[in-house]
């Protein structure tokens, strides 16, 4: 059984991203079949339940209202229309419905509505995870008694970087609301973007912070940065298309990510349009085992059910079904914590 360990070192981290690529790829592998079947990759599907209009500043993204993009702002939408998308999903073969908001925390008067639209999709039979920026420990336990299963707030990068990326809100207060949320016994989804010109230095420094919690996220997306154009980001990849992030590099924050967390699922999110099948294999073999699944992301476009189907059939991968490995082992514990009661 895999040694589950929280106190990983920046310098160990460093080392397993210099391995020789075939080397790491082995060891990512053998820990991903250790504790996941590695045949069977989740399938989540997102929706944007309030888009654009965005106080936060975060320079990859289409939806801030401080910079100029094609997006258009809307309000909350309806209940209706996220059970009937929520709907379709489950019909594709969709396991868990992620619903985002374009929000840097949700107001009170939100939260009535979003209380209604978790315990509505979890009455489908759908796992549900909800991103509406930052909460409260008492926004937190509302969600909780709703049922929502899952919350996604990532760190986006390393501590140094986050804070050329963003400057509305700190890697502190994103680290707070991932406490409330773990406080409220939802599960952690948190992770980040890699190729927003980051260095290896700060992908480190990502995967550091991650794998050194107190426990775990349970779930790790990996996403590569999508260039909008109009966002900080977008626009400073399309003067400087050598800033793109190597596949390779990718593969290997996946591989690493694996290694240090070996029971969360690590899921290769935003950026799979651009990757190369061949890319996105490399990521499967190196132990991610989640995607989302639909033609879009929240904004962005997304491969899309065909595609995906057809590349699953070329790789032998099947959806997962069954319950999460992790969560079904009720006894398992971090190495450097008390068992749990
Ligand atoms: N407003 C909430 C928040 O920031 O937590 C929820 C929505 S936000 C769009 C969710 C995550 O999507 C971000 O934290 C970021 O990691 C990722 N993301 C946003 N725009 C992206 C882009 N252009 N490329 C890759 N990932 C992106
Ligand atoms: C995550 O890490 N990636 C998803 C989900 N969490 C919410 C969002 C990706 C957004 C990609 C850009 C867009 O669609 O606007
Ligand atoms: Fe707002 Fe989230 Fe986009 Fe940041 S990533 S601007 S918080 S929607």
């Amino acid at each position: 059984m895999t040694q589950i360990r929280t106190d990983w070192t920046r310098e160990e981290i460093a080392e397993l991203f210099d391995l020789p690529f075939t080397e790491l790829l082995f060891r990512a592998a053998s820990v991903h079949r250790e504790n996941h079947p590695p045949e069977q990759v989740q399938l989540c599907t997102l929706l944007s339940i309030k888009t654009g209009g965005c106080e936060e500043d975060c320079g990859y993204c289409s939806q801030s209202a401080h910079h100029n993009t094609d997006v258009k702002a809307t309000k909350l939408i309806d209940v209706q229309e996220v059970l009937q998308r929520a709907a379709q999903a489950k019909d594709a073969g969709s396991q868990r419905f992620c619903m985002g908001a374009a929000w840097r925390n949700p107001k009170e008067r939100d939260m009535p509505k979003i209380v209604e639209i978790v315990k509505s999709v979890r009455d489908m039979g759908m796992e549900t995870c909800m991103t509406l920026g930052m909460l409260t420990p008492d926004q937190a336990r509302q969600l909780a008694e709703a049922g929502l299963d899952y919350y996604n707030h990532n760190i986006d990068s390393s501590p140094e970087y986050y804070e050329r990326v963003i400057s509305t809100r700190t890697m502190g207060d994103r680290l707070n609301t991932l406490q409330n949320v773990r406080d409220a016994g939802i599960n952690v989804c948190s992770g980040g973007i890699v190729g927003m010109g980051e260095t290896r230095a700060d992908r480190v420094g990502f995967v550091h912070t991650l794998a050194t919690l107190e426990q775990h996220p349970e779930s790790v997306p990996v996403n590569a940065l999508v260039p909008v154009k109009g966002t900080p980001l977008g626009d400073m990849l399309a003067d400087t298309p050598l800033a793109k992030i190597d596949d390779i590099e990718f593969v290997r924050t996946v591989a690493v990510a694996r290694i240090c967390m070996p029971l969360s699922m690590v899921r290769l999110s935003a950026g799979r349009e651009a990757m190369s099948e061949a890319t996105q294999a490399l990521c499967f073999f190196a132990g991610a085992n989640s995607i989302f699944t639909g033609d879009k992301l929240l904004t962005a476009p997304n491969a899309g059910d065909d595609s995906d189907g057809a590349l699953f059939a070329k790789l032998g991968l099947t959806p997962l079904t069954q319950e999460e490995p992790m969560r079904a082992c009720a006894a398992q514990t971090c190495a450097s914590k008390e068992p749990a009661e």
